[in-house]
């Protein structure tokens, strides 16, 4: 089954979103669609002329093949990337989708490779999970020319023509460096030097959660970030850099900002083999909310993760089918987060479902 691909207009200029949330910290993510009028009126106009365009007569052919999905994932760095992966391809199975999946192993060149085999397999549909936000354009032009959607979770690309992809589904990382900068502004009560584990240079949620944190940081001139440094988003770089940044700093250090929960649980371990008391001595906030962070939450030595959903399979294929039948697509759809911290973590742990 193959379907065109036509996204112009205002649908590839606009910014429309539509907001997914999580009612609570253990219900599965809701789609909440409040397009703005003027897009939606547009968004109609387009589907009526994509109707056209994408299948002669009008009318989407019926699915009388299997549906083939290829997905370009970036890696296994982290317990959010292994949950990711998990809910794409069970809800792949869930409904009876072929999918083929291509680990990059955190490369790009990998991810621009399977993106060509796929092109090669003429797949129904790409999604991609991009490792890091520029150099797509090239490849993303030559999958527009063999008519195959791209669905992006996760992660954004910075593209000067938006048409290249149909939608993107993710958190808003600058919002999440808000939370957490606020949070810790209000625990260390507007004093005290962070230090800062970031994430992949160049990958979007070290882009924006370094941009969203700093943007806080401003207004609390007593706040500092006397270090910071990229621990790639795995644990083991984690502790490496915080090793390093314990080594020079010492006690000099009052906070440890980590893009993400498994950088944080390095750094805690780092922390204590310092022999300080992570959560107490050193507070810790990172950025996830997976189940090893409640954990350390619930055993007192990481103090708040905001959360980032990466169940995102259900949301990624309802995007794919609604292509495929074409159906008006939303640019951009937020997944919406909450933050953890001590208070309310040990209530929640049982709950949490990645
Ligand atoms: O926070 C981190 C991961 O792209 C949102 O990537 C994702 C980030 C997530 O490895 O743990």
């Amino acid at each position: 089954m193959r379907f065109g691909f036509a996204f112009g207009g205002h649908l590839a200029k606009g910014k429309p979103i539509c907001v997914l949330t999580n009612r609570t910290a253990s219900s599965n993510i809701t789609k909440i669609m409040k397009p703005h009028r003027s897009y939606f009126l547009s968004a109609l106009a387009a589907a009526a002329l994509c109707s056209g365009f994408c299948f002669p007569g009008g009318v989407a052919p019926a699915a009388e093949k299997k549906l083939v999905v290829g997905f370009s994932q970036i890696g296994a760095e982290s317990a959010w990337r292994t949950a990711e992966t998990e809910s794409i391809r069970s809800e792949a199975g869930r409904r009876g989708i072929e999918l083929k999946f291509s680990d990059a192993q955190q490369k790009q060149e990998n991810q621009i490779k399977a993106l060509r085999a796929f092109i090669a397999q003429k797949v129904d549909a790409i999604i991609l999970a991009p490792v890091v936000e520029t150099g797509w354009e090239p490849v993303l032009r030559e999958v527009k020319r063999a008519k195959i959607p791209v669905v992006l979770v996760d992660r954004g690309v910075t593209v000067s023509d938006e048409s290249l992809y149909a939608t993107l589904i993710a958190s808003d990382f600058v919002q999440e460096g808000r939370f957490a900068a606020q949070w810790l502004a209000k625990k260390l009560k507007g004093k005290g030097n962070i230090v800062e584990l970031q994430g992949t240079p160049g990958a979007a949620p070290a882009i924006d959660r370094k941009k969203g944190f700093e943007a806080v940081l401003v207004k609390h001139p007593g706040l500092k970030i006397i270090k910071s440094q990229s621990g790639d988003f795995t644990r083991a770089k984690g502790k490496e850099v915080m090793e390093a940044f314990l080594k020079t700093e010492g006690k000099n250090i009052q906070a440890v900002y980590a893009h993400n929960d498994d950088m944080a649980l390095g750094a805690i371990q780092a922390i204590e083999e310092a022999g300080f008391k992570p959560g107490t001595n050193i507070v810790v906030v990172s950025i996830d909310g997976v189940k090893g962070a409640f954990e350390a939450m619930v055993a007192g030595k990481l103090n708040c993760s905001v959360e980032c959903n990466p169940l995102l399979g259900p949301a990624a294929f309802d995007a794919v089918e609604s292509i495929r039948n074409g159906k008006p697509m939303l640019k951009r759809t937020i997944v919406r987060d909450q933050i953890f911290d001590q208070s309310n973590a040990k209530e929640l742990i049982a709950s949490r479902k990645y």
